[in-house]
C-alpha cells in the first residue's frame, strides 16, 4: 500500500486509529499515553506472543500482510482521506502522534494539564526531544536484545552483570545529566522514595513526548517484564533522580492515573472467568 498523504494530513486527526503491540509498555506506552492524554480516540490492540507468532507464520506461508512493513510492532493503522495506512517504527509513530497532539487546543496551555506534544515549531525544543528519544534508545535495547539472544546461560549471566553493574549505570548517569543540561537545571538530588520532586526534559516545564518516553522506559525496567531487572531495577534507577523526576512527573499526572486505571480495568475484565 503506497502512503500518499494530502496536505490536510498536516493538521487532520485520522479516523479509525489502531495501535498494535504486545501487552507490555516498552515501545508502545509513550504512544498510547500521548494519544490518550490528547483525547484522540484509538484502539489499543494488544497481541499475545503466540498470536504474533501465528501472524508471522501466516505471512511466511500464506503471504498475508499482517506484521507491518518491517515485520515488527508497534504498528499504527489508520484511515486518512478515505485511504488505509499501516506504518511502523515506534519513535516515528510517537513523533507523529505528538504532532497530532499539538493540533489540540489544550496543547497551547502552559500549566500542568497541557497535552504532551512533539514541539515541531520550536527547533531547539524539538532537537532536545529528538536527542532524548535517541539517547533513551541507546541506553537500553541494544544490551537487552543481546542478552535475550544469548543461548549460553553462563555467558548470559555474565552479560547481565555487566549491564547491571557497568553499562546501565554509566548510560543512566549520562542520561540523568542530559536531562539537567536540556532543561537548564537545577539538578534534582533527592532520591527518597516519598520524594515528590519532578522535572521535565524541556526548560518550559511543559510535558513532551520525551517525558512520556522516559516514563515508559522506567516503567519497563520496574515492571518485572525483564526478569533480570525485577530485583535490582528500583534500587538502580533510584540513583538517578532526574530520570526518576521525569518518570514521577508523568506518573503523577491525573491523565496517566486515569489511563493506568482504564488498562487495569480492561485486564481484570479479560481475566474474569466466563460465566
Ligand atoms: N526499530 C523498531 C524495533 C521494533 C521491535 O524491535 N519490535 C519488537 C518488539 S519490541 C518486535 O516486534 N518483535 C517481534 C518480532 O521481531 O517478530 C521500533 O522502534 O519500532
Amino acid at each position: 500500500m503506497g502512503a500518499s498523504f494530502s496536505s490536510s494530513s498536516q493538521r487532520q486527526i485520522p479516523q479509525n486509529i489502531r495501535l498494535y503491540y504486545f501487552d507490555i509498555s516498552a515501545r508502545a506506552e509513550a504512544i498510547r499515553l500521548c494519544l490518550y492524554m490528547a483525547g484522540i480516540d484509538f484502539e489499543d490492540v494488544r497481541l499475545q506472543f503466540d498470536e504474533w507468532a501465528v501472524l508471522k507464520k501466516n505471512e511466511t506461508e500464506l503471504g498475508t500482510q499482517q506484521t507491518g512493513p518491517m515485520g515488527q510492532m508497534p504498528i499504527l493503522k489508520f484511515t486518512l482521506d478515505g485511504k488505509e495506512h499501516m506504518l511502523c517504527q515506534s519513535r516515528s509513530i510517537l513523533r507523529y502522534v505528538g504532532r497530532l497532539a499539538a493540533t489540540r487546543k489544550s496543547s497551547n496551555k502552559k500549566g500542568g494539564d497541557a497535552v504532551p506534544t512533539y514541539p515541531v515549531h520550536d527547533a531547539i525544543a524539538s532537537l532536545i526531544v529528538d536527542q532524548a528519544l535517541d539517547s533513551l534508545e541507546d541506553t537500553f535495547p541494544g544490551s537487552f536484545r543481546a542478552i535475550m539472544a544469548e543461548k549460553d546461560e553462563a555467558k548470559k549471566q555474565e552479560m547481565i552483570q555487566e549491564v547491571l553493574n557497568k553499562k546501565l549505570p554509566e548510560a543512566l548517569r549520562r542520561l540523568d545529566a542530559l536531562i539537567v543540561s536540556s532543561n537548564g537545571g537545577p539538578s534534582l538530588t533527592t532520591t527518597a522514595e516519598n520524594c515528590e520532586t519532578t522535572t521535565t526534559w524541556l526548560p518550559s516545564g511543559v510535558l513532551s513526548i520525551a517525558d512520556l518516553s522516559t516514563y515508559a522506559f522506567v516503567d519497563l525496567c520496574l515492571s518485572g517484564f525483564i526478569a533480570w531487572m525485577k530485583e535490582p531495577g528500583a534500587a538502580l534507577l533510584n540513583g538517578y533522580p532526574n530520570v526518576m523526576g521525569v518518570h514521577r512527573r508523568v506518573l503523577q499526572d491525573a491523565r496517566t492515573k486515569a489511563w493506568n486505571s482504564k488498562v487495569t480495568a480492561a485486564k481484570n475484565k479479560t481475566d474474569e472467568p466466563a460465566s
